[in-house]
């Protein structure tokens, strides 16, 4: 076993890791009380490749594979969250049912695009359909060589800035998983109509909106898949996506390490510096342990994939290990931080509320136990 990165994989980080030094950590403060990002920021990424990052190379993207992925991931969210979730959601589910299931005039259509920079995201929670993503009751109708969909989705991470969505939609009249289509759809499409941008605890930079279709016609070259394919395409994403919001998660924990070492090492109560106190001591060692254990479980699904083998009941596991373990961090971060963990000064208030969703979003930890537990029973009984 090599637990060594390549040297790709290593010169991949370390670039993504300085640029995200220089160009992302210095506003990040900033970004979370504006609620934004800047444009000039997004127009650097662009033209480092980042939106291209794990598209392949012959679409002109840079062609990364997962491991290297979810390295850059990380870095990334060490320094701005609600960056890294605009490009992990572009990079993944935004895309990744276009690549794997598109036509290959679709790919060729919109691939280069998206790898060039044109923003994607990925529409299927609803109102009514969180956990229970079948559920949903947005409608595609087929009218001679095109579908109409009518409906609301909610949630839909980079809404204000897309110019793609990935939507599932079911045929009027029915229910189940079984009459679910997915659609490339793009902006411009008449009846598409982005709305309410959320005002969220965390990942501020990053905008989440509803996306609402009245009459929206696509043309039935935007079917990827085949009819019916749609939940299925919407949980391989999911896989996928759930090893990218691993990283993430690991990002935030590991930038809640840094910074709480740091301070117990200079911040002294009762004569000595808190780091040579056991009790906190002990809260460090947990985090430091936890976060190294999730990255190997985050890894492992990350080569799984890059092998091509299954890599869903891992991707589950990482996700849950990680989002938890950081969440965890995060509490021990603010806790050694004392009133100044809870103060706007100091990052980890911000990493606090960050890291939050990461047990919530690409399925809730809940849903990752059900996922896991069901691969157990398969590989048991
Ligand atoms: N990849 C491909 N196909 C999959 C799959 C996967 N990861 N998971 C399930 N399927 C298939 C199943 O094989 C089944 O196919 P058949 O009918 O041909 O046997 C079908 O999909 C239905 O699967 P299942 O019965 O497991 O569906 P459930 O309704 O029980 O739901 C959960 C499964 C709960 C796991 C799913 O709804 C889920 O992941 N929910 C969370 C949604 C989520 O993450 N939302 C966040 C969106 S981004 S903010």
């Amino acid at each position: 076993m090599d637990f060594d990165l390549s040297q790709n994989q290593t010169m991949f980080r370390d670039m993504v890791r300085d640029f995200a030094r220089k160009e992302i950590a210095p506003i990040a403060q900033e970004m979370d009380e504006q609620s934004g990002m800047p444009d000039d920021l997004i127009a650097k990424m662009r033209d480092s490749g980042f939106f291209g990052l794990a598209f392949p190379e012959q679409y002109g993207g840079l062609g990364a594979d997962t491991v290297t992925y979810g390295l850059v991931v990380e870095e990334l969210a060490k320094a701005s969250a609600g960056v890294c979730v605009m490009l992990t959601v572009h990079n993944s589910v935004g895309s990744y049912p276009v690549a794997m299931f598109g036509s290959e005039d679709i790919k060729r259509e919109y691939l280069p695009r998206m790898a060039a920079g044109e923003i994607a995201a990925f529409c299927v929670t609803e109102p009514g359909a969180g956990s229970d993503a079948a559920a949903l009751t947005t409608t595609a109708r087929k009218d001679g060589d095109a579908y109409i969909l009518d409906g609301s989705k909610i949630f839909v991470t980079n809404g204000s800035r897309a110019a793609f969505f990935v939507v599932v939609a079911r045929t009027p009249g029915t229910t189940g998983h079984r009459d679910t289509h997915a659609f490339i759809v793009p902006r411009e499409t008449p009846g598409l109509t982005v709305g309410k941008k959320e005002d969220k605890m965390g990942l501020r930079a990053s905008d989440t909106t509803v996306v609402d279709f009245s009459g929206a016609k696509v043309p039935a070259a935007c079917l990827l898949g085949s009819e019916g394919d749609g939940f299925k395409i919407a949980m391989a994403a999911l896989d996928g996506g759930r090893i990218g919001i691993a990283f993430q998660a690991l990002g935030i924990g590991m930038a809640c390490l840094e910074e709480a070492v740091r301070y117990a090492a200079v911040r002294e109560q009762f004569g000595k510096p808190l780091l040579k106190q056991p009790v906190i001591g002990n809260m460090i060692a947990d985090m430091g342990t936890e976060l190294e254990a999730a990255r190997l479980l985050a890894l492992q699904a990350a080569w799984l994939k890059d092998s091509g083998r299954p890599y869903g009941k891992q991707a589950a596991m990482a996700k849950l290990a990680s989002s938890e373990a950081a969440w965890r961090a995060a509490d021990k971060a603010v806790q050694i931080h004392g009133g100044y963990g809870f103060c706007k000064e100091y990052p980890v208030e911000r990493y606090y509320r960050d890291v939050r969703v990461t047990r919530i979003y690409e399925g809730t930890s809940e849903i990752q136990r059900l996922v896991i537990a069901r691969h157990l029973g398969r590989d048991y009984v």
